[in-house]
């Protein structure tokens, strides 16, 4: 890991004005390099922990993926989840998931794989990525409390046609504190929808998993490459580390 040291980075406003962060700051030593993030300015989104992707009953599952490699991130989001809800951290949940009529799943994506797995075909846990049904659910490990916010979606991003955007501008959040499944599909594309949006966006590298362990690592190295062309990664303890003096460790 690179050695901790102060970076000065300025707040996004969504215009053309950028205003210097006046609330204390803690550096998290991340690659590619140190990332000073303020603590009053970030938002932790956990994307896409629902039962099908990772539950033994779910579609992942009989689609024939291994989810014993998603179900080792829910221990460290666990424990992030807790220390973030101590030091009061907004807390965003997303879940991947259509309407019944499936008028915002573009045929393109429905229409490809096995039929019987298809969006909105019934599945082990009812109808696959569609909304309310027990498979779209947040795994019971990381159920949302009162406060915090799930928002639906119906990309892979988190960003796309859904309100986040403007849940983090109306409160002034710059820094996303990014975990979930699946690395390269939905954390990823998340992570890119950030960047591009002004957010400085830090991956947890053991809070975030894929079925497929090498894509896992590809897409971690493409975030970090280049200087951080998508954004940041850390190891939890990393980030729980920097967050202890503010009362949220265990
Ligand atoms: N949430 C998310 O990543 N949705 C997916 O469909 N992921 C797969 O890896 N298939």
């Amino acid at each position: 890991m690179a050695p901790i040291l102060l970076v000065r980075r300025r707040r996004y406003t969504g215009t053309d004005q950028h205003v210097e962060a006046a609330l204390p700051v803690r550096t998290i030593a991340a690659e590619p390099e140190p990332l000073a993030v303020d603590i009053g300015r970030m938002a932790l989104v956990i994307i896409d922990m629902q039962r099908d992707f990772l539950e033994p009953g779910g579609f992942g599952a009989a689609l024939g993926n291994d989810i014993s490699r998603l179900k080792s991130a829910v221990g460290p989001c666990v424990d992030v989840l807790a220390a973030a809800r101590r030091a009061g951290i907004l807390i965003i949940h997303t879940r991947e998931g259509h309407r019944a009529d499936l008028t915002d799943a573009p045929p393109i994506k429905v229409e490809r794989g096995d039929p019987a797995m298809r969006i909105g075909a019934l599945g082990p846990m009812g109808r696959i990525l569609v909304r309310g049904e027990p498979g779209n659910q947040i795994i019971p490990e990381l159920k949302p409390v009162p406060g915090e916010l799930v928002i639906d979606k119906p990309g892979k991003g988190a960003f796309h046609s859904t309100s986040l955007h403007h849940e983090l501008l109306r409160r002034g959040l710059t820094h996303l504190l990014v975990m979930g499944v699946t690395t390269e599909v939905c954390v990823q594309t998340s992570m890119r929808e950030a960047n591009d949006r002004g957010y400085d966006a830090l991956l947890l590298e053991d809070c975030t998993e894929s079925y497929f362990p090498a894509f896992k690592a590809a897409a971690i190295e493409m975030i970090v490459a280049q200087g951080g062309i998508v954004g940041w990664c850390a190891a939890s303890a990393q980030l729980l580390q920097a967050m202890a003096p503010l009362g949220a460790a265990a």
